[in-house]
């Protein structure tokens, strides 16, 4: 038991904090490099961070898509072939505020602006490779991790442990079973000793604390499969789209919200972009509020799975209240929309984000 539902300490120049949940400020990016620090990294949790002692820990592999049920313990898994990777990991909800306050339509959930993303360098085993040696069979259909928080419980309803099934081609496909965040031990908030890391998913897939996996020659569901993250209500069929998976494009200044400017000399504006579907692009910048654009300079724009640096330079031209854009584009050809299509609980916002910026004589 700790404290509060997240141990790290969260200064409040850092993270805006929502109840067990902590947002980045995006000015916390300003100055650091590609990686997101731990210290700095958003905290999303469904109950409470547990303390889960390593040499203790076994993670137990069972279910009718296995050949015989199959246990590792941490040193196990530590010795066995790694891989190190740069992975954003982005919550559904994030951006969620915004369709609040750009598109007037109420939702419900943690009112995340664009702080709920961000991207570590994870080391650990290909989660295909714990796969085999469990013995998966030809007939497995489904896997679902299962974490070793508290129980979910939500307006009285008892859920269980956060579980959610990922199909058996995306668990073989580029899922780490990982052990480290930028090469030290997981922190505990982030999922210490062992958690999931799905690539391009949404940040539920990546099931933190993971004490067991099922895998299952029949098709899997949970309350997160059924209940919670699908689109629900407006244009969206009656019941709720299908099981949410990869993320859309968006974009962030690394800029504090409502930052404050000197006019009459060149500011240099950061930002970052990144998309579900594949690299970034292209990155545009409006400084007028939409009424022009003009391209930022990508740096290294080769990047899958995770984020893209970008620079623009403004000189404001007089003091005053501007908003700043910034819209991507991936490889799909898809390009971050001007809204977000509504859905009661408020996932998936990827409209261009409105940032304001005062401009002041100095
Ligand atoms: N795993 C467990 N066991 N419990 C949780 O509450 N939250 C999920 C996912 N994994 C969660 C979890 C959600 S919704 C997100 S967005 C990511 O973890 C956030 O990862 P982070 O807290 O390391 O940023
Ligand atoms: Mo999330």
């Amino acid at each position: 038991p700790t404290a509060g539902p997240i141990v790290k300490p969260l200064p409040p120049e850092l993270f805006d904090v929502h109840g067990s949940c902590a947002e980045m400020r995006w000015e916390a990016m300003r100055g650091v490099g590609y990686h997101v620090p731990a210290d700095r990294f958003f905290v999303r949790n469904h109950t409470r961070t547990p303390v889960i002692d390593a040499a203790a820990w076994r993670l137990e592999l069972h279910g009718s898509g296995l050949r015989a049920p199959r246990s590792f313990g941490y040193r196990e898994l530590l010795a066995l072939p790694s891989v190190t990777r740069d992975v954003l990991i982005e919550c559904a909800g994030n951006g969620r505020r915004f369709f609040t306050d750009q598109q007037h339509q109420e939702v419900s959930g943690t009112p995340w602006r664009l702080g709920a993303a961000g991207v570590a360098r994870w080391r650990g085993v290909p989660l295909a490779a714990v796969l085999k040696l469990a013995g998966i069979t030809p007939g497995a259909v489904d896997v679902m991790p299962r974490g070793l928080d508290p129980c979910y419980v939500a307006d009285g309803v008892d859920h269980g442990r956060v579980r959610r099934p990922i199909p058996v081609a995306k668990a073989l496909d580029d899922v780490i079973l990982a052990y480290e965040m930028n090469g030290e031990p997981l922190p505990p908030d982030h999922g210490h000793p062992v958690r999931l890391v799905v690539p391009s998913w949404i940040g539920l897939a990546s099931v933190k604390w993971v004490g067991d996996i099922e895998v299952s020659a029949e098709p899997l569901s949970s309350p997160w499969t059924t209940e919670f993250y699908r689109m629900l209500g407006g244009e969206h069929p009656p019941g709720g789209g299908p099981p949410l998976t990869v993320h859309d494009a968006k974009s962030a200044f690394e800029l504090p919200w409502g930052a404050v400017l000197a006019a009459g000399r060149p500011h240099v504006l950061r930002g970052r972009s990144w998309s579900g579907r594949g690299r970034i692009t292209s990155v545009e910048v409006s400084v007028d509020g939409g009424a022009s654009w003009r391209p930022a300079l990508l740096h290294g724009a080769h990047v899958a799975r995770a984020w893209t640096r970008w620079h623009v330079t403004w000189n404001p031209p007089a003091s005053g209240s501007y908003t700043l854009l910034a819209r991507a584009t991936d490889e799909t050809g898809a390009t971050q929309p001007m809204e977000s299509p509504y859905n009661e609980l408020g996932y998936l916002f990827n409209a261009v984000v409105r940032c304001p910026v005062r401009v002041i004589n100095v």
